[in-house]
């Protein structure tokens, strides 16, 4: 059964495409390595609209999760720009982590790993549902934004702290909790510059890791404070273990091109 998977290995005893396919992610990203191009900017549509509530957060034992409803004037958030041709819908929200005693991002940065990554899953609008876009090679396309804990984070991200906030109401596996209104989706992305992004073709980091995504990897890193990190170390899997570490190790690039665009 395809929900009976875990972290255990990070990954290396996935079976399906993730072992079989040869453009899978994560990756590690070097700006060396990339190929630095005029690409046009991540172009953000409705992300200043507020979404309409109330937003629900779920544990679902592999990490917590964000469906993402319309904005309160009936549209979707959507992303276009980048390598993408059209659009793509917004659909749903998560993060991985790692514990209190090592990082858990899962794409690397010029041999770094961060603290967390949070990943905004959208679709490409021409497809009816998630169900049907991840047998598409152009089906998905996900934003990746990089947490980092620091001392004394001065930025505020009110759309973020409200989520990182909201994670004591989840620590058991299947529990939900609500966000009240009042948050869009640009508000989770705080003041991440959005013209520096690595971008390549790969696949979906989670069983059964279908290659149907285009990643974009800001490549700013958005400052937290440890207390709200430390809330991730608390939650729970269905088993009742710890959740930590919930990233898929390094897969190889087999060639792949990766594209950086800057300023
Ligand atoms: C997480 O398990 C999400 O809960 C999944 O969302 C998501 O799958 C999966 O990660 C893989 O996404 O950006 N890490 S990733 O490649 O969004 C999808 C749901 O199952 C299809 C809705
Ligand atoms: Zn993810």
């Amino acid at each position: 059964d395809e929900s009976h998977w875990n972290y255990e290995t990070n990954g290396k005893n996935w079976g399906g495409v993730c072992s079989s396919g040869v453009r899978q992610s994560p990756i590690s990203l070097n700006v060396q390595k990339s190929l630095i191009v005029p690409l046009p900017r991540i172009v953000f549509g409705n992300y200043d609209i507020k979404l309409k509530g109330p937003l629900t957060l779920l544990n679902n034992g592999h990490t917590v999760h964000m469906d993402i409803p319309e904005t309160t004037n009936g549209k979707k958030p959507f992303i276009t720009g980048g390598l993408l041709k059209g659009r793509y819908v917004a659909d749903g929200l998560h993060f991985h982590w790692g514990s209190p005693d090592s990082r858990g991002s899962e794409h690397l940065i010029n041999q770094q790993r961060f603290d967390v990554e949070m990943h905004i899953v959208h679709r490409n609008a021409k497809y009816q549902d998630i169900d049907e876009a991840v047998n598409h090679k152009d089906g998905l396309a996900v934003i990746a934004v990089l947490l980092k804990i620091v001392k004394n984070p001065k930025l505020i991200f009110p759309g973020l702290n409200k989520v990182l906030g909201a994670l004591p109401r989840v620590t058991k596996y299947s529990a939900r909790t609500t966000i009240p209104g009042g948050l869009s989706l640009g508000q989770m992305l705080g003041n991440v510059n959005p013209r520096d992004f690595f971008t390549y073709r790969g696949s979906l980091t989670t069983p059964i890791c279908q290659e149907a995504v285009t990643w974009s990897v800001f490549s700013q890193v958005l400052p937290v404070s440890y207390s709200s990190v430390s809330r991730f170390w608390k939650l729970r899997d269905s088993e009742g273990h710890r959740l930590i570490n919930n990233f898929r190790g390094i897969q190889p690039r087999n060639g792949r091109p990766v594209f950086y665009r800057v300023g």
